[in-house]
């Protein structure tokens, strides 16, 4: 077991803890991470789940070497697709998945980050997809969503050179959402999560899936779904709610 899962207060913690390698990602721990973020999703009880890494030093550090230094061109299909089922799982998650990024968030790790769906960075924490100095490209999904996320010449940039960039230069090109001292970015990322958990949670799902889809789509269509979304939630108990509560001058209670 790889994967520790703590849940208080509707918010559900996944540390990755594998720290005599840096919290690196083989089949197994890419299975158990995400067969757990998927009993996330399906737990009624948890609203907001959190992806961080175990010690102070790593939150991944990537795809494990060792592991691909054995691969056939086979092997690595499976492998790459396996990882990529993951970002698929967390990108596509309804309820929101926040990055603690508390350390070396490399490759995988860095691939894992962007597929979360916000990234918030502790002082120490370094981001990087050095895939090409390992004589590869990126295989989770780093030429196709960091791009989205930093622009395609920062993208460029990044995966092109293998360097690394602390977590200053990541909040500069948009990879971190926002930068805290080690000790306080666990708390400043459940402060947050809490922010959203007074959030209608139907809402927040329908934005989640809007602003995914708007990469596949042109401004036109993009429009069109958002139109779709919004008005599908008129009549709903949480429209209602959140209306309601605005015009009684009281606060909503969407998740009773
Ligand atoms: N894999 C396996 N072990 C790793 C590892 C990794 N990614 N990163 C670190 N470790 C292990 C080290 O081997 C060492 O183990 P022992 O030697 O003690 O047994 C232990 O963690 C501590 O690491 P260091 O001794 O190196 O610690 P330092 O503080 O000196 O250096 C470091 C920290 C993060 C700078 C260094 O460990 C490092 O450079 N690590 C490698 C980082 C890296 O290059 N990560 C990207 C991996 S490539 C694809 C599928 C997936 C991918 C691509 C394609 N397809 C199938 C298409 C993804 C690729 C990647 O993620």
């Amino acid at each position: 077991m790889f994967i520790k899962k703590e849940i208080n207060d509707q918010i559900c913690i996944i540390t990755i803890d594998r720290q005599d390698a840096l919290n690196a990602m083989n089949p197994d721990i890419l299975r158990e991470l995400d067969q757990t973020i998927k009993g996330c999703i399906s737990d009624q009880s948890i609203g907001v789940i959190i992806i961080t890494g175990a010690g102070e030093k790593a939150f991944i550090a990537g795809a494990d070497i060792k592991v691909m230094q054995n691969l056939d061109s086979k092997g690595a299909l499976e492998f790459g697709k396996l990882g990529q089922e993951v970002t698929m799982t967390i990108e596509d998650s309804p309820k929101p998945v926040l990055a603690a990024v508390n350390g070396f968030a490399l490759g995988g790790g860095c691939e894992i980050s962007i597929a979360c769906h916000v990234r918030f960075a502790s002082e120490n924490a370094m981001f990087a997809q050095p895939e090409v100095k390992l004589g590869l490209i990126p295989g989770w999904g780093g030429t196709q969503r960091l791009p989205r996320i930093v622009g395609k010449g920062n993208a460029t940039e990044l995966i092109i050179g293998g360097h690394m960039i602390d977590a200053h230069e990541a909040l500069r090109i948009g990879l971190a959402n926002k930068v805290f001292p080690q000790d306080q970015l666990l708390d400043e990322t459940i402060k947050f999560a809490k922010l959203i958990l007074g959030n209608g949670p139907d809402c927040v799902a329908e934005s989640l899936r809007c602003i995914n889809d708007s990469a596949g789509h042109s401004l036109i269509e993009g429009l069109n779904l958002e139109v779709e979304a919004f008005s599908e939630l008129f009549g709903t108990d949480e429209t209602n709610e959140g209306l309601n509560a605005f015009v009684e001058k009281r606060k909503p209670d969407f998740r009773n």
